[in-house]
């Protein structure tokens, strides 16, 4: 038992207090799916409301410099799982991977000192989960509308409703199954075994259908554009060849929901993917969607035409403000709206979640984290999904709501990574750390006035740079291989294989949006060389073979 457990058992073992007290803290872990800081109020409050998120963030931590190891979905769950980077965990990326479940990861060591474990949702991993006492699963992407779900035994069933409903739904039900209710009619007390319940949610993945519900919401609100939304990409070469942008990639049907009922005139190609997508919906539910969304439609269809070319091939740098300008703009206004849509219904069900912790009281005693599995674009360089080593995608949102006995609170700065929450956990657990574990454990930072002399120490000597490592290419989005490091200042990126071999420095104070690559300018040398040590160093201490 770690130093930290005993002064918790110390501090709260009071007459009268809480059995849940008295054990040690559970963890509720939660993470969506492409969540980004832009669209979180108590990160940015430019776009949306989060009410239930801020509250994890003004009641404990808010961390404002918080990164992924591999930004897309599958390498950066098994970055958290492992507490390694993508190359030590063997899950590079999405596309061939499939993750070795016979290894070491973060629940089966907290299984091992005496945590219970269940894992909820979304996975994505393609192996079948190992170190979960309980695991109902989405298959790979899952669906948002009437979802498809994996048990332990093998069957997979349909649940009906909303995705992020039904996670949360199913998270409470084990909660429920495993906190006896209290006789007294008091406060249900937990049992004596800690917990860890991971909730991993589909929102907001593309193509972001909101709740039926949530339809009409952010309707009437027009969304600033990002400073950087006309971007020329000039002097990125991998920026430049991607396919990621809303003007030529974003799909009129798929991704902004232009779908003209089939029983009406086809007047545009129907995408089958999406057809799969609202396919889902009985009659009733679908009857309520096309309310919505036919009339949209009729009238998109009766301003653009029918055989107007909605993806045009020209970057939108060379957009020229009139009719291709207006498209691109009304593609920005629906993906921001459904995207808002998607996030008002998980920021209502973490609420859910926050509410039956106090209810149960559980909350004193737990610690909840909310992340997403990276950071996205909501507009910035013209582009929506992640993959860059850019500042939206290599940054993840992350809030704690802490246990009674980790008194600090506000905005934690240091740079912290995914690979960090394994041995933060583990710590929190009073289960040893092993060795091969390349995150550090967030503790120290988490403890407030009863950090130690060697927390402090451990904060005084906080890491100073990240790395970063991306491999799916080729693959969806066109996002070359690259590899870098991130200081509090710059940023040194290395785009690599197939065709292009290109290095991008960027001087974060004060090219904020990453638009001046200053690799190879004159006066950088100095500059250059030191970042390409440290780069370097940090590839020998991870021991990437990439270098
Ligand atoms: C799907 C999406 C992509 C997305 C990847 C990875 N296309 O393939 O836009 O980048 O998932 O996302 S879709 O047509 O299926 O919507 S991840 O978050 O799972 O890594
Ligand atoms: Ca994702």
């Amino acid at each position: 038992m770690s130093r930290y457990t005993n002064l918790l058992l110390l501090v709260t073992a009071t007459p009268g207090a809480l059995l849940a007290q008295s054990t040690r803290p559970n963890i509720v872990y939660i993470m969506t799916d492409d969540h980004t800081a832009q669209m979180m109020s108590c990160y940015d409050s430019r776009f949306v409301e989060t009410p239930n998120l801020d509250r994890i963030a003004a009641d404990g931590v808010r961390f404002t410099h918080s990164y992924v190891a591999n930004s897309l979905s599958g390498p950066s769950r098994a970055c958290m799982l492992t507490g390694k980077h993508s190359h030590k965990n063997g899950f590079t990326n999405n596309e061939h991977g499939i993750f070795d479940g016979s290894q070491q990861t973060m629940p089966k060591l907290l299984q091992a000192a005496g945590y219970e474990t269940a894992l909820i949702g979304k996975w994505h991993l393609v192996s079948t989960p190992t170190g979960f006492n309980h695991w109902e699963i989405l298959p790979a992407q899952g669906d948002y509308y009437n979802p498809v779900f994996i048990h332990q035994d093998g069957t997979r069933a349909v649940d009906s409703g909303y995705v992020t409903r039904i996670i949360t739904d199913k998270a409470l039900a084990w909660l429920d199954q495993r906190v006896p209710s209290d006789a007294s009619g008091g406060t249900a007390a937990a049992t004596a075994r800690p917990f860890a319940l991971f909730i991993h949610h589909k929102a907001c993945h593309r193509a972001w259908l909101p709740a039926l519900d949530d339809l009409t919401l952010y309707e009437d609100t027009t969304f600033p554009l990002p400073p950087e939304f006309h971007d020329d990409y000039a002097g990125r070469q991998a920026a430049a060849r991607t396919e990621m942008e809303i003007g030529k990639d974003m799909d009129i049907v798929y991704d902004t929901k232009m779908f003209v009922s089939p029983d009406e005139t086809p007047r545009t190609r129907l995408s089958g993917s999406y057809q799969n997508m609202i396919g889902r919906l009985s009659k009733d539910e679908r009857a309520r969607y096309d309310a919505f969304y036919v009339p949209l439609s009729r009238q998109f269809y009766d301003e653009w035409g029918t055989d107007y070319n909605f993806l045009p091939r020209q970057s939108q740098s060379s957009v020229d403000g009139s009719r291709d300008a207006k498209l691109l703009e009304w593609k920005y206004q629906r993906y921001m709206r459904d995207y808002a849509k998607v996030v008002h219904a998980l920021d209502q069900e973490v609420g859910r979640v926050l509410d039956y912790l106090r209810d149960h009281g559980l909350l004193d005693n737990t610690l909840v984290v909310y992340t997403s599995d990276q950071g996205f674009y909501m507009g910035e360089h013209g582009w929506f999904d992640k993959r860059f080593m850019y500042e939206e995608s290599l940054s993840t949102p992350l809030v704690m709501r802490l246990p009674k006995g980790l008194e600090r609170r506000g905005i934690i700065d240091e740079m912290v990574q995914n690979i960090d929450y394994a041995p933060t956990f583990l710590e929190l657990a009073g289960a040893p750390v092993p060795a091969d574990i390349q995150g550090v454990s967030l503790l120290p930072l988490l403890k407030g006035k009863a950090a130690t002399k060697a927390d402090r120490h451990r904060i005084s000597h906080w890491r100073d740079a990240i790395y970063y490592h991306y491999y799916e290419y080729p693959a969806e989005h066109d996002v070359r291989r690259h590899y870098g490091i991130r200081t509090d200042r710059y940023k040194l990126i290395h785009f690599y294989g197939h065709d292009v071999n290109a290095w991008e420095l960027y001087d974060l104070r004060n090219d904020p949006h990453e638009m001046h690559n200053l690799y190879g300018q004159p006066g950088m040398e100095a500059l250059q060389r030191q970042l390409h040590r440290r780069l370097e160093l940090l590839q020998i201490q991870y021991d990437d073979p990439q270098r």
